[in-house]
């Protein structure tokens, strides 16, 4: 039977979602991200987990566990290593899982360093722009896969 599992990644800072710079970020913290996440991928027939690191092999080893445990899909907000992580991207590659790059701003309309993004080199599709809620969008795109 095909999986239902659902991995959503979050790198570095995420963890101070909704306690600064709401004005970029949105107002809503990472556990109520988890929350909607949660409401929504039941409607779907989908179960999520949703997980934090500020460490970059954290998040090569969770994709490689998205892999051995035969995940849907990963979403994936890398934070900062989205523009500097060559490591991420061969992660990616070697999972053979599809990955969806999430972003809660726009980087592409933000400082020209955030305009490389390591992630999208292998992701399958991006959500960028639409706070908290790109989340779901993101979730729904995978369910569609
Ligand atoms: O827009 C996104 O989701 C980003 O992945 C967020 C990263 C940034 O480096 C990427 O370019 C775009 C930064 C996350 C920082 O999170 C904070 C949360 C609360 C307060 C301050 C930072």
């Amino acid at each position: 039977m095909a999986s239902n599992l659902v991995y959503v990644l979050n790198g570095p800072n995420l963890n101070l979602l909704g306690t600064r710079e709401p004005e970029i970020y949105g107002s809503e913290t990472l556990d109520d991200i988890a929350a909607m996440l949660d409401d929504r991928a039941r409607e779907l027939g989908l179960e999520v987990d949703v997980r934090q690191s500020n460490h970059e092999g954290h998040l090569v080893d969770w994709l490689h566990e998205a892999r051995a445990d035969g995940a849907k899909a990963v979403l994936l907000n890398a934070g900062a290593y989205t523009h500097t992580s060559i490591a991420l991207l061969d992660a990616i590659r070697a999972i053979g899982v599809p990955v969806i790059e999430v972003h809660l701003s726009d980087p592409s309309s933000r400082e020209a360093f955030r305009h490389v993004s390591y992630v999208g080199m292998a992701a399958v599709d991006e959500v960028k722009g639409l706070g908290a809620h790109g989340y779901v969008v993101a979730l729904e795109k995978a369910a569609a896969l």
